[in-house]
């Protein structure tokens, strides 16, 4: 018995990417489920999960239906407590988990203006004032959960954990609209998509083609880095 995950579209799917690598990241089995987030058919793909309504959700291997990100992150540290999925020191732990709910909750400016695509690097976007402010509030949060666990490189706890999960389509959007933040925030976004476990999940979402291209800006674009 395994858990069943269910997820939208790859290249677009901030949300689904999050669910994907609570899995992925802490080897906890999982069968993959696509849901057409753009086909018409999302409402009837999700009916057997009712009442969720959203991607990703979960199916427990005991059948329990699981929706929001936060509620699947706590069912599978819950579940598999060795997994390390949040940070081992108390300490390290809460604030982990106040990066994830102000995540969770918050950055609706950036979530707004600069949706995930993981195609293209857009050039030339203008963050309005409300982007910046919420950029500047993520690097502050970077910033004190690097000093409260006295990580300095890659991950922000020292072991990736769910915060990593939680800010890795953060950095897509900062780096996909080439968004300006400090060396060492873009540091750290470039380790969460340089890891191989989101290099395997855009290769899968480069399979798939869009036309027309949802989310399409009128701006030139350059290549995603060559994070290989
Ligand atoms: N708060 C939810 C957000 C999930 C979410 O908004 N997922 C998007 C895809 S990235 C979705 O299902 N959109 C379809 C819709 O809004 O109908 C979570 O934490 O999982």
């Amino acid at each position: 018995m395994t858990y069943d995950l269910y997820i939208g579209d790859r290249l677009f799917s901030s949300w689904s990417l999050r669910g994907w690598l609570m899995f992925e990241k802490f080897s906890i089995p999982f069968k993959t489920h696509m849901i057409g987030l753009y086909s018409g058919q999302m409402a009837r793909d999700m009916a057997p999960l009712a009442p969720a309504r959203l991607v990703p959700t979960i199916r427990t291997p005991d059948g329990t239906v699981v929706g929001e990100c936060l509620a699947i992150a706590e069912t599978l540290a819950e579940r598999h407590p060795d997994a390390g999925l949040w940070p081992k020191d108390e300490s390290a732990r809460a604030t982990a988990r106040w990066l994830c709910a102000e995540m969770a909750t918050g950055f609706g400016a950036l979530r707004e203006a600069c949706p995930m695509q993981l195609k293209y690097v857009h050039q030339g976007f203008e963050p309005s004032a409300a982007v910046l402010t919420d950029l500047e509030r993520i690097e502050t949060l970077w910033a004190h959960a690097r000093a409260v666990s006295g990580s300095q490189h890659d991950w922000l706890f020292g072991n990736y954990c769910l915060a990593d999960v939680f800010y890795a389509p953060v950095a897509a959007r900062i780096v996909g609209y080439d968004l300006p933040v400090s060396a060492a925030s873009r540091a750290y976004c470039d380790a969460l998509l340089r890891d191989p476990a989101v290099l395997k999940w855009r290769a899968e979402a480069l399979k798939v083609t869009y036309d027309p291209f949802p989310y399409a800006l009128d701006l030139p674009n350059s290549p995603w880095p060559d994070y290989r």
